[in-house]
């Protein structure tokens, strides 16, 4: 595949767009039923990958980045298996959503939740998010990061795949811009730092 075409951006190397389909084939691909959709949306992200993380493996606090979440109430200790009871903006064809820890993977930079439970329309919802970190170029050492999230979930009755996907893909994007705006900051405030 020729550099920069599809999904991946150009100003990668070619060992680092393999990694990417590595990771895209390992954590990304997911077994949908026949009532079920899946998606993925790429974000570039012009911040290290430790800054990124530091943001995104917060599962206490999605707040930090996600504006459609009002509050996040925590139980149990942030490792996997925990709960977090989560209340949504209104506007929203929702209000509350209850969320459980299934991957925090701090060596690879992998966080994974399904939605367990609460009042909305995405029943059955889990997403992966795998921060990738690409090396701009040797010399200056820019280093900035590739964010690739998944998810798969029900159909609602009544609703297409089309739909469905084009509601969910809407709702991560925004938090991918706003995680994108939010580690910039950060990565500039550190370099001032
Ligand atoms: C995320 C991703 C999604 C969250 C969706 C798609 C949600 O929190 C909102 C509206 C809904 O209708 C479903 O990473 C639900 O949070 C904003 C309550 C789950």
């Amino acid at each position: 595949m020729k550099e920069g075409s599809g999904i991946i951006p150009a100003g990668m190397k070619e060992e680092e767009y393999e990694y990417i389909r590595e990771v895209i084939g390992r954590y990304h691909k997911h077994e949908t039923e026949g009532d079920q959709c899946s998606s993925m949306v790429v974000q570039r992200i012009n911040a290290p990958v430790n800054v990124v993380w530091s943001v995104v493996r917060r599962f206490d606090k999605p707040q930090t980045y996600k504006h459609f979440i009002r509050s996040c109430a925590m139980k149990g200790d942030g490792q996997v298996g925990s709960i977090r009871e989560v209340s949504v903006v209104s506007g929203l064809p929702a209000s509350t959503s209850t969320e459980r820890l299934e991957i925090l993977d701090e060596e690879s930079h992998i966080i994974s939740f399904s939605v367990v439970g609460g009042e909305h329309r995405l029943k059955n919802y889990k997403s992966v998010t795998t921060l990738n970190e690409v090396v701009a170029d040797e010399e200056e050492g820019r280093r900035w990061t590739l964010v690739l999230e998944s998810y798969v979930v029900d159909v609602p009755e009544g609703n297409t795949k089309e739909d469905t996907c084009m509601f969910a893909d809407t709702v991560v994007r925004c938090n991918l811009q706003s995680l994108a705006h939010l580690s910039e900051h950060l990565s500039l405030q550190q370099q001032q730092d």
